[in-house]
This record gives C-alpha cells, sequence and structure tokens, in this order.
C-alpha cells in the first residue's frame, strides 16, 4: 500500500494511505476547484466530526486530507461540517486546525452557529 506523508506545519508527521493516485499538483487543483457550498442548508452540532462518529479525532484528520487532498468522500453530514476552523471553505488549512486540537490541545472547533459562514446549526 502507498503511502503519503502530510507533515503537517505542528510538527507532527501523518502518513496517510493512497486510495486514488494524483500527483501534488493534480490534488492542489482539486481543493482549489472546489466550490463553496451553499452552507446555509448544513446543519451540524459540531464541526470536525466529519465521519459523524460523536467525537474529534485522528480518523476525521484522515476522512479531512482524503477529501481535501484525494479522491475521498465529503464531509457527513454535509461539507460546512468539514469547516473546522470557520473560514467558510474546507481546506488543508482545516487539516492543520484539526491537527492542532487532536494532538496538540489546540482550541476546539469554531462556534458553528455564530460563524458567520453557517446558517444553522443543531442546538
Ligand atoms: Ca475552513
Amino acid at each position: 500500500m502507498r503511502m503519503a506523508i502530510l507533515a503537517v506545519l505542528t510538527g507532527l508527521i501523518l502518513l496517510v494511505p493512497i486510495v486514488a493516485e494524483g500527483s501534488a499538483v493534480s490534488a492542489i487543483e482539486k481543493q482549489a476547484s472546489f466550490p463553496p457550498q451553499n452552507l446555509d442548508t448544513c446543519l451540524v452540532d459540531m464541526t470536525g466530526d466529519v465521519n459523524l462518529s460523536g467525537s474529534i479525532t485522528s480518523a476525521d484528520i484522515i476522512y479531512l486530507v482524503r477529501f481535501v487532498l484525494l479522491s475521498g468522500n465529503e464531509p457527513e453530514p454535509c461539507y460546512g461540517a468539514g469547516d473546522a476552523n470557520c473560514s467558510g471553505v474546507v481546506n488543508s488549512a482545516d487539516i492543520v486546525y484539526l491537527v492542532n486540537h487532536v494532538f496538540k490541545s489546540g482550541p476546539g472547533p469554531c462556534d458553528f452557529c455564530t460563524s458567520g459562514f453557517h446558517g444553522g446549526c443543531i442546538q
């Protein structure tokens, strides 16, 4: 199995199985081509839990790496669930944000309900 090494700014190194072939250039193009989805219709109670397990773990990071850089599935239950930093888009910054949260006791996912980028939340 081929593995991709994702060196994160935090100093952590993640090994991510490559499930789809692609060059670094195509991965960057894929990330850039994601149009922001209609986040107003995305109702979640916590961003970052992109696999809907009920908590944020390394499995969510791997899920998001596959989505952003490879050909993985969209975050569950919707695109906006992957926007852990509430920037309005799901990209590599959300991966770094989750790595900091899970491995470095960084801040938790942003407040989805008051971020201004999302119109709805479950409370
Ligand atoms: Ca984001």
